[in-house]
């Protein structure tokens, strides 16, 4: 029923947008954005109270009374840690801008852990880009990466592609870091202390100009048919 008319707003919308996507095609072209954040302690050498947050560095340990007896923050056990990446400042910033999407986003951590469950840790911990309000899932489940003993600090380094690797839709996560004027927040739990993150972005136009061309050259009416063809 709903057909005829779902048809003609997509194709009315779908012209109303070439000229505009031909016109993006011609000066976007790939960037690639690095930010850092960096720990003042790789270990923080003087945990702080339950109630408390521990500012380490670039990097925010959260308190978390209802940890239980024991609990203190720094000490990379049930806690959650934030900063923000700031791309702002970048110089190829603005050309990233004017891709709108993200095709790789590279996220590295080093992490130091005293936690280990049967020998391994991190344990079920999990990062993604949020400001506590809204956020951008899903979210880079950590793996056990390091080997040790519990009670006993170990550190190492992992790496991964939140949109290859992760499956974070590279639009959205751009649209997050654009609206807040090229910061990034981000967020780590529970059960490392954060010793360095670093995310490296490469921007690309959507799609690319050559598929935009594709498109405007004759597949896309093509596409139209089929989509039409499919809701008939
Ligand atoms: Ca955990």
């Amino acid at each position: 029923m709903k057909t005829r008319s779902t048809r003609s707003s997509a194709s009315a919308a779908a012209l109303l947008a070439l000229p505009l996507m031909l016109a993006a095609s011609l000066p976007a072209q790939a960037a690639t954005i690095t930010a850092s954040a960096f720990a003042a302690q790789a270990i923080p050498s003087a945990p702080v109270d339950a109630s408390l947050n521990l500012v380490n560095g670039d990097f925010t340990i959260l308190a978390n009374p209802g940890a239980g007896p024991g609990h203190v923050t720094g000490d990379g056990v049930d806690e959650t840690t934030r900063w923000t990446f700031d791309f702002s400042s970048h110089p190829e910033y603005a050309a990233a801008l004017a891709d709108g999407h993200i095709v790789q986003a590279r996220l590295t951590f080093r992490l130091a852990t005293q936690f280990f469950v049967a020998g391994a840790g991190p344990w079920t911990d999990i990062a993604f880009a949020t400001d506590g309000t809204s956020s951008v899932f899903p979210g880079w489940n950590i793996p056990s990466f390091l080997s040790g003993t519990l009670g006993t600090w170990e550190m190492g380094t992992i790496t991964t592609d939140l949109i290859g690797n992760v499956g974070v839709n590279g639009t959205e996560l751009f649209n997050f870091m654009a609206s807040r004027g090229g910061q990034l927040p981000f967020q780590y739990a529970d059960d490392a202390v954060v010793g360095f993150a670093q995310l490296t972005l490469v921007t690309a136009p959507v799609p690319e100009p050559a598929a935009w061309m594709m498109l405007s050259l004759g597949l896309l009416p093509l596409a139209w048919r089929k989509g039409g063809a499919k809701a008939g």
